[in-house]
C-alpha cells in the first residue's frame, strides 16, 4: 500500500559472519528480506557509516575493550569493535540484498562524538537524521522494519518510529539479535510495553 514503507536496517558485511561486528546468523536472513522486499512497493535502507575513529569504537579509548559499556556526555555507550568505517568493504550492503527498488539510502553514525542506533536520532535521542521528516513528507504512516541487528539498531528505530507516531511492525524472521546481557529479550518486552508489533 502507498502509505506504508519496508525499512531494512544496516544489512552491511560487518553485521553478517565474516565481519566486524557479525551478528550469529546475519546473513541467514538475506533471502527472507529479498522475498518480503518484494511485497513492498516503498522500501528504504540504513547504512551504520563511521569515520575510522569514531568514539563508539573500544580501539579510541585507553583500556577499553569491545563490549564494554562507557559513560559519554550523551549517556551510556557500548563499545564495539571497529565496523562499518567510511567506504570500508565491510560498510558496503551485502551483496545478495536485493532491493533494486528501494528509493533511499539513510547513513548514520557519520559524527565522531556520537552513536546512532536509532535510524531516526541519534544516541542523544535529540538529533535527527532526516528520516522522520522524509517518511512524514512522503505520506507514509505504517512502518516495518527488518534486519540488523534486533536488540540495537532496528530495537531503537522501531520504538522511534512508534514515539513519532508510526504504526510499527518488526518482522522477526528477517531480524537477528546481538545478545548482549539479555538485550534480545529486553527488546521483546519493550515492544509488547510500546505497542510495536512483532510478527
Ligand atoms: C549496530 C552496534 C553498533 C546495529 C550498529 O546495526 O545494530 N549495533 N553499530
Ligand atoms: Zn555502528
Amino acid at each position: 500500500m502507498s502509505n506504508e514503507i519496508l525499512v531494512i536496517v544496516d544489512m552491511q558485511n560487518d553485521f553478517c559472519p565474516g565481519g566486524k561486528l557479525a551478528v550469529h546468523g546475519g546473513h541467514d536472513i538475506v533471502p527472507v528480506i529479498n522475498d518480503l522486499a518484494r511485497q513492498f512497493r516503498h522500501v528504504a535502507l540504513t547504512q551504520d557509516w563511521h569515520p575510522a575513529d569514531h568514539l563508539s569504537f573500544a580501539s579510541q579509548h585507553d583500556g577499553m575493550v569491545p563490549f564494554m559499556t562507557i559513560t559519554m556526555p550523551y549517556g551510556p555507550q557500548t563499545l564495539w569493535p571497529d565496523h562499518c568505517v567510511v567506504g570500508s568493504r565491510g560498510a558496503a550492503i551485502h551483496s545478495e540484498l536485493n532491493v533494486p527498488h528501494a528509493e533511499l539510502i539513510i547513513r548514520k553514525g557519520f559524527r565522531r562524538e556520537i552513536d546512532s542506533y536509532s535510524a531516526f536520532f541519534e544516541n542523544d535521542h535529540k538529533t535527527p537524521t532526516g528520516l522522520g521528516g522524509y517518511l512524514k513528507e512522503r505520506g507514509f504512516s505504517k512502518v516495518t522494519l527488518v534486519g540488523l541487528a534486533f536488540d540495537y539498531c532496528v530495537r531503537y528505530s522501531a520504538e522511534d518510529a512508534k514515539m513519532l507516531g508510526f504504526d510499527v511492525t518488526v518482522v522477526s524472521r528477517a531480524t537477528r539479535a546481538i545478545d548482549l546481557a539479555g538485550s534480545a529479550l529486553q527488546t521483546r518486552k519493550s515492544f509488547e510495553e510500546r505497542g510495536i508489533v512483532l510478527v
